[in-house]
């Protein structure tokens, strides 16, 4: 009888233990699940300050050498996928003389390590934005044309890209980080994936091939990404970068993280767009444009430093 007794209560323990273990297994995918969440939060937001991202003061790119960062993560306040651009050097400007005298001298600049959207901001994301603060909308939001919640947003000038990306936690990429991770880790590439583009690549003036689109924006997404994992580094709708424009800036350009001049008239714009010849979809292309200035061609996507808090 003991020895049934006995029997009983090791198997009860042996049910206990089996009922416990698989407590953990079912937990503990949810207790990582929080704890790379929290991560992402406290990385990414303790370096978007108001004094990262007022557009009267200058960017604080405050990046550290890292041990381990996830590859892609999804931004919690946008639901935006960001994916990792490596900390490192990279040769910027024009390797081919193609382009005017702005885009030269080639020169190494290294950059931290940073998340990038990997795709351009759509209208749902910033509607989400204007949703939340009241902020006026682009007009283009009302032209069917325009306002699928999948396409880009445009219409919104420097100061608007700015204040989502404030809102957001995020702030927008440097001139440098732009080219750096539109590169796609290729080394002195005409485009993000090699030396030459066709509309299979990309969305351009015109269309052929994959590029169905005339006069406006495809869905976000609509081509190959890069070899880092970004969607219309090349195309779409150009870019509002932080810097502000000098024609002179690569002869003066601080070789680590360079936060483009004090002073200037134009904000840097980068990647050409649907109205875009491809000429001007080189990685290497400086455009620029006033930033009170809006378009139906330009839009931005936003970066977060990556910290060691991961
Ligand atoms: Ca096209
Ligand atoms: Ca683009």
């Amino acid at each position: 009888m003991s020895l049934m007794i006995l029997l009983s209560n090791k198997i009860k323990n042996v049910e206990k233990k089996s009922m416990h273990m698989d407590r953990v297994r079912m937990i503990f995918p949810s207790l990582m699940l929080v704890l790379v969440i929290s991560m992402v939060v406290v990385g990414c937001s303790n370096d978007a300050t108001d004094q990262d991202l007022d557009p009267s003061g200058s960017a604080t790119l405050s990046g550290t050498p890292i041990q381990f960062v996830p590859q892609e993560i999804i931004f919690p306040k946008d639901g935006a996928k960001m994916v990792l651009i490596p900390g490192e050097e990279f040769k910027m400007g024009d390797h081919f003389n193609d382009g005017l005298k702005d885009e030269v001298p080639i020169h190494t600049v290294y950059v931290d390590a940073f998340y990038m959207d990997a795709y351009e901001v759509t209208n749902q994301q910033y509607q989400k934005f204007i949703d939340a603060t009241g902020y006026q909308p682009p007009k283009q939001l009302e032209d069917p044309k325009f306002n699928s919640p999948n396409q880009p947003v445009i219409g919104v000038d420097w100061f608007d890209a700015v204040g989502y990306a404030k809102w957001a936690g995020k702030r927008l990429p440097t001139e440098a980080e732009w080219e750096k991770a539109a590169r796609g880790s290729f080394i002195g590439k005409r485009y993000p994936w090699g030396n030459y583009i066709t509309h299979n690549d990309a969305n351009y003036n015109g269309s052929n091939g994959r590029d169905q689109w005339v006069w406006k924006p495809a869905s976000v997404g609509s081509f190959p990404p890069n070899r880092y994992g970004l969607y219309d580094m090349a195309g779409n709708v150009s870019e509002w970068c932080w810097d502000w424009y000098d024609s002179n800036y690569y002869s003066l350009s601080a070789k680590k993280n360079p936060k483009g001049p004090i002073q200037g008239a134009y904000r840097i714009v980068r990647g050409g767009s649907w109205n875009s010849n491809k000429y001007y979809l080189r990685v290497a292309t400086r455009n620029f444009n006033s930033p009170e200035s809006y378009y139906q061609y330009c839009g931005f996507r936003c970066v977060c430093d990556a910290t060691t808090i991961f």
